[in-house]
């Protein structure tokens, strides 16, 4: 590989990481994971031989392919490749990797760009779904630049709009993969959720924390990690995604009451480090969450009325603003969210 592999670094969202095209890798699965294992410098806390940011927030790849799919632009892979093991998986998905998926298939001439807006239809591959982004393309080439904020991300870009339909059961085979709106574990009352991304949604104070505390304090907590991992550890085969020891999901969401009249206060494992700010599809599987009557999470939350809702879902740096519009059945038939990206970097990375 010392010819270096075609590759361009972008903040996706709340992330950063290495976009490729499928094309550009090896074929043999084992083989890609080697080299993108190489290219992110894992296993190591500090990443220092490699691109990883030493977070898993910064260590993530997503691979593009023009779609053979009928009405799909093109097919996403997510891979997370763990920081301080060396484990690349595509066992979750990552909705802001996501958000750079379609400008880097414009700019790589996957997808024509039209003059102003283009909408790049793209099928995520880990969890086979359907995701709608649309992308500023003045003159037909991408524009990063513009008033868009998102909390978590400091100034302004131009916006990228998602909209994400069908994701209940993405990975779990059910919204509600027990059938339960509520169950418990170890003694805590849990919602096992999957709206996009598996989750287990439970209430701050059964954790004996407040729901506010920053990220690194409650990573600091030795006692609060270990009860989080041992009710995921059993999360996981309840949530049809097995032993779950070597996974990156079920995501663990802390809910509390909104303090910025919001709709849910949340704290994220995401499962072992604390999220700076929260997911896209945790963010969407979490304010479903608040929609159940039973659940930990409703007796907190704060939920809009009308079929048309705009949940605030807070976390660490600020808040995610998540707009479901619910059928008649009461449940998220889409999910609209906004998210910005930034091209950084264009060229060869050397594995
Ligand atoms: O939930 C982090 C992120 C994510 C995933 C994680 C994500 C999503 O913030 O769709 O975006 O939960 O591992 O990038």
């Amino acid at each position: 590989m010392s010819q270096g592999i075609r590759a361009m670094w972008m903040r996706g969202g709340t992330s950063k990481g290495g976009y490729f095209i499928a094309g550009d890798l090896p074929l043999d699965l084992a083989a890609r994971d080697a080299v993108l294992l190489r290219v992110m410098g894992s296993p190591d806390p500090r990443q220092i031989d490699g691109m990883g940011g030493a977070d898993p927030l910064t260590s993530k790849v997503a691979v593009v392919a023009p779609s053979q799919r009928p009405g799909v632009d093109v097919d996403y892979l997510f891979l997370q490749v763990f920081v301080d093991q060396a484990i690349v998986s595509d066992g979750q998905n990552c909705g802001n990797i996501l958000a750079g998926v379609g400008p880097f298939a414009i700019e790589r001439g996957l997808v024509k760009a039209q003059d102003g807006r283009t909408e790049v239809r793209i099928f995520m591959e880990n969890t086979a779904q359907v995701a709608i982004a649309t992308v500023e393309t003045p003159g037909g080439k991408v524009n990063y630049e513009g008033m868009a904020r998102i909390d978590g991300v400091p100034g302004s870009s131009a916006p990228v709009g998602i909209v994400f339909q069908d994701t209940a059961g993405s990975t779990c085979g059910a919204l509600l993969p027990t059938g339960n709106a509520v169950d418990v574990i170890d003694g805590v009352k849990v919602t096992l959720i999957d709206n996009g991304m598996p989750c287990v949604v439970l209430a701050a104070a059964d954790m004996g924390i407040r729901g506010d505390e920053p990220p690194a304090e409650l990573e600091a907590d030795a006692e609060l990690r270990a009860r989080l991992e041992a009710i995921r550890l059993k999360a996981g085969p309840m949530m049809n995604l097995g032993d779950v020891a070597e996974k990156s999901v079920p995501k663990m969401t802390m809910v509390s009451a909104p303090r910025q009249d919001g709709c849910i206060a949340t704290r994220t494992f995401i499962p072992h480090r604390c999220h700076k700010a929260i997911g896209v599809l945790g963010a969407v599987s979490v304010a479903t969450a608040c929609l159940l009557p039973e659940g930990p999470a409703a007796a907190l939350a704060n939920v809009p009325e009308g079929a048309e809702k705009q949940m605030s879902v807070e976390h660490p740096t600020g808040e995610f603003t998540v707009l479901a519009r619910l059928d008649a059945a009461g449940e998220v038939q889409s999910a609209g969210v906004l998210r910005t990206a930034r091209k950084l970097f264009d060229g060869l990375v050397f594995p």
